[in-house]
């Protein structure tokens, strides 16, 4: 077998024809939303890489903190031969992990952008000769098969990212992992935990602007694909903690009144001057909660790290 093998669960235009439909679903409703996906074309992912190393962005380091000094325990009580690692990215702190299970093992990467898997692959094959990959491109949220692969398997879904997911699709998400996995398997994720709201704001709103134009690329997305006419600078990057929901919210508040054309769609969207688009929400968690979200997806909860400074954690569960 050949070390590297990328398979295609994704028609090639369905990408496209989703990014419709919630585009489609998300301007035409009060309030206006998106869903946090579509900020990841190339520019979005490398505006999102450069926001995991601003000072106030702290969710990444502290992940990185808790998979160097886990990684051992990870490794010892999932007996992994197979790493499923969902929304994988860069892969830059999987090698945290494959560096502490032993060969020969199996990484199956599941992204929805082909340039981030082969990429991640490339670095990840020249520092580990007998690691065999099979990346997928595929919408993680859609993964219903996996390739055959040596149990037991861990799946990891690092980084919070369950944090961008509304409650009720989180439920039915770790049903659906939970139902790809066999006895043995385990599952580690990793959430970002409720903590100070100047703290949590300062992450998403940081005086140097990234996060703003990450914010805003979504509306670049939209005017490249969709041929509309959005002008970014037309919209103020707006980050807030919602304390009833315990996540943030970041939006887009339009600056004056703003008509935005979308003839693919063949839509026009009027936004009145200050009307806001919310473009993500990004859930933080407490341990009972994660305990509770795990359980009602029919896995056993088991260990729960944090960094030093207990702001975030990673979760270990069985299948
Ligand atoms: C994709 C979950 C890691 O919600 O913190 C970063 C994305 N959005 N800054 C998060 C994000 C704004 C991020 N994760």
């Amino acid at each position: 077998m050949r070390p590297f093998q990328l398979t295609r669960t994704l028609p090639e235009d369905a990408t496209g024809a989703a990014l419709r439909a919630d585009v489609l679903h998300g301007l035409t409703r009060a309030p206006k939303s998106l869903p946090p996906k579509w900020f990841y074309d190339a520019r979005g992912s490398e505006l999102f890489e450069e926001i995991t190393r601003l000072p106030d962005y702290y969710p990444t380091r502290a992940e990185r903190e808790i998979l160097a000094a886990r990684a051992a325990d990870i490794a010892a009580a999932t007996g992994a031969h197979t790493l499923v690692e969902l929304g994988s990215g860069s892969s830059e702190k999987t090698r945290l992990l494959l560096d502490a299970l032993p060969a020969p093992l199996t990484y199956i990467p599941v992204d929805v952008s082909e340039s981030a898997l082969t990429g991640a692959a490339d670095g990840l094959l020249a520092d580990h000769p007998d690691l065999r990959v099979h990346a997928l491109i595929a919408d993680f949220t859609r993964v219903l098969e996996l390739p055959e692969a040596p149990g037991p398997r861990l799946v990891a879904f690092l980084g919070g990212t369950i944090g961008n997911l509304l409650p009720a699709e989180r439920a039915e998400f770790l049903t659906s992992v939970r139902k790809l996995m066999a006895p043995g398997d385990s599952l580690l994720i990793g959430t970002d935990l409720v903590k100070e709201e100047s703290v949590l704001v300062r992450a998403y709103d940081d005086p140097t602007g990234v996060t703003a134009a990450f914010n805003k690329n979504v509306l670049d997305v939209i005017d490249r694909e969709l041929d509309a006419d959005f002008d970014p600078d037309d919209f103020d990057h707006v980050a807030l903690w919602n304390r009833e929901e315990e996540w943030i919210e970041m939006r887009l508040r339009a600056r004056r009144d703003v008509v935005v054309k979308i003839p693919e769609l063949d839509l026009v969207v009027p936004f009145a001057a200050g009307e806001e688009l919310r473009t993500e929400i990004s859930a933080k968690f407490r341990e009972e909660g994660v305990r509770a979200e795990l359980s009602a997806a029919g896995f056993v909860p088991g260990h729960w790290w944090t960094d030093a400074a207990g702001r975030f954690a990673l979760s270990l569960a069985t299948a």
